[in-house]
């Protein structure tokens, strides 16, 4: 990743955001959002104004939209990766990243909605206000993260399209452009891409469920999802599906890219669930980032990742072993 001191800055302004975004891309995204009405026009654009406007979190806000647990570092969330596109190493994706085009960018919304289309990122945004989720995220690899998000309910763009009576499922596409993605040309035999993700209706509409467009009160980094990305955070962090160009309302339930590599490993639901242990490893503990080899900062892992208050009614009667 190109790292260099843009000429206009002074040196006492270089903060990692400005290292790790590249600035050019980060301009351009932030010009982006900023044609969307639906943040301040003063909030991008000047040096002095980076950041997104967007409705904080706080111990105020409704029941799991916060958390007061300490955020995980901006230098974590943004090396520490998975994104299978730019390679399989944690590093990879912000070492990477960078060679993604995430403008101009749309999202195709089709299948069981009254109004299918190609919509720019700008007009997804419109009249959806911007606001923080600090959640927990928890890799199926037993690892997990606080991170401030920003974005929007999934429901209330769901809502606009408005779903037919048939739709019961959403799937979600991430963007296939093996020219910018170096995964895409050399994990050809191991991954089916694009990668695909789905989830039940009803959890798409749930409220938790949120699009995030920025993180940190910035413009998603690339090697986060940019520009648009799903987070559900009770589930499993593969669910969160990056880079998204196509979302499909359906009848039947969707592919998803983890349970057709593994299908044995890896369930359509993928709830976080310290009672239905991996396979390969147990579910019940988690090494909260940034840990280090002498303090792995090992906690136990909470049901739903500690939203079951939230959603648990939502898997009511199921067999949450079957159904993992
Ligand atoms: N398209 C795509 N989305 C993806 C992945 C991926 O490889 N490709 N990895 C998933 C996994 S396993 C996790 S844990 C989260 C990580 O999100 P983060 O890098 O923003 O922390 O992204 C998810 N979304
Ligand atoms: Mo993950």
């Amino acid at each position: 990743m190109l790292i260099r001191r843009p000429p206009d800055i002074p040196a006492s302004e270089i903060t990692p955001e400005s290292i790790y975004l590249r600035r050019r891309e980060f301009m351009a995204a932030a010009a982006l959002l900023a044609g969307a009405g639906a943040i301040s026009p003063h909030a991008l654009g000047a040096e002095e104004q980076k950041t997104l406007a967007y409705g904080k979190a706080g111990p105020e806000s409704p029941a799991g939209f916060y958390t007061k647990e300490a955020q995980t570092p901006l230098q974590d969330a943004t090396h520490y990766n998975n994104f299978y596109e730019f390679g399989t190493d944690k590093g990879d994706p912000a070492e990477y990243a960078a060679a993604l085009k995430t403008e101009p960018w749309s999202v195709t919304i089709e299948g069981e909605v009254e109004k299918p289309g190609t919509y720019g990122l700008e007009d997804l945004l419109k009249g959806n206000a911007l606001e923080e989720r600090v959640y927990r995220l928890r890799c199926v690899e037993a690892w997990s993260m606080v991170i401030p998000w920003i974005g929007f309910p999934l429901a209330s763009l769901l809502q606009r399209v408005r779903p037919t009576s048939r739709a019961k499922y959403v799937a979600f596409t991430t963007i296939h452009a093996p020219a910018q993605m170096r995964g895409q040309r050399s994990l050809t035999g191991a991954i089916p891409w694009p990668y695909v993700e789905g989830l039940r209706i009803d959890e798409a509409m749930h409220p938790l469920t949120l699009l995030s467009v920025g993180m940190y009160g910035k413009v998603l980094p690339n090697q986060n999802g940019a520009p648009i990305r799903l987070v559900v955070p009770w589930k499993y962090g593969f669910k969160s599906i990056k880079s998204i160009v196509k979302i499909r309302l359906q009848e039947k339930q969707p592919p998803t890219s983890w349970n057709l590599i593994a299908p044995t490993e890896y369930g359509f639901y993928s709830n976080v669930n310290p009672q239905v242990d991996h396979p390969r490893w147990s579910q019940k503990t988690e090494r909260r980032l940034p840990g280090s080899l002498f303090n792995p900062n090992r906690i136990p892992t909470q049901m739903f990742n500690g939203y079951a208050d939230q959603v648990a009614s939502l898997y009511a009667g199921m067999d949450l072993h079957r159904y993992f």
